[in-house]
């Protein structure tokens, strides 16, 4: 009796031990990286420079993970606070094959009470309450940048959308137009990687920023083709931007 307590004592710890190990979130994605950068530089060495910009990693992802479309590895982020402009690198290992129609989006959660005074809220799961930068380009483009994109009703097609409950139940769709065709997009086919461009305004604002000035944004982004999703690259990363 007493080697059997020993034995079932032994493989509860096992098995404590094993949860602990699991994925946070249970979505098979990876602990996101801690956030490195400051934003506007602040001595902090960039992971990544990029015609002149300095990208910070934000998160990681495993090869080999993506359903037949583009396969992220890295996603960066860098506030550029002359410009004002924030800008998104995704670094993905099959961007030659997917070039012609590449689809990105962002997903971004702001800082409790500052969103409309909406609470914090997860993109893909439960209430929703959160801005999304979306990037879906037509069949035909040619990196760099030569993409057309076709706006479809209630949806900010290379652009910037609201989405919660609300708009749901009065328009049949959770998403709400900020701006559209408000996101550059430019792709380097021999890097392969996908930079994402965008006004700092359109993602949060200056009232949404407060006035401590600074704002720690949650992201989640997806990366795929002809306007599907493939792969799941960062799940509740954070990063945080210092506005001038
Ligand atoms: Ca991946
Ligand atoms: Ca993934």
């Amino acid at each position: 009796m007493k080697l059997f307590n020993k034995i079932f004592f032994s493989a509860l710890i096992l098995g404590v031990s094993f949860i602990g190990c699991s994925d946070d979130d249970d979505d098979d994605n990876p602990t996101p990286a801690a956030n490195t950068g400051g934003g506007t530089g602040g001595g902090v060495q960039a992971d990544l420079t990029v015609n002149g910009m300095d990208f910070f990693e934000i998160g990681t992802d495993p090869t080999g993970d993506a359903n037949n479309g583009l396969d992220a590895t890295n996603i960066y982020y860098s506030y550029d606070s002359t410009s004002d402009s924030l800008h998104f690198l995704v670094k993905v290992v099959n961007l030659a094959n997917f070039s012609s129609s590449p689809s990105i989006d962002f997903n971004f959660i702001l800082p409790n009470g500052t969103d409309g005074n909406k609470p914090l809220a997860n993109p893909f799961r439960g209430s929703q309450s959160h801005k999304t930068a979306s990037v879906y380009t037509d069949n035909g483009g040619t990196a760099p940048s030569t993409y057309t994109y076709t706006n479809v009703a209630g949806y900010a097609v290379n652009g910037i959308a609201y989405t919660d409950d609300v708009s749901k139940s009065t328009t049949g769709s959770d998403l709400s137009g900020i701006c559209s065709n408000c996101v550059s997009l430019v792709l380097d086919v021999t890097n392969n990687w996908i930079i994402c461009g965008m006004d700092r305004n359109q993602v949060i604002t200056d009232t949404e920023v407060g006035a401590t000035k600074s704002a720690k944004i949650t992201l989640s982004s997806n990366v795929g083709y002809q306007r599907g999703n493939n792969d799941l690259t960062t799940d509740g990363a954070d990063f945080t931007i210092a506005i001038p």
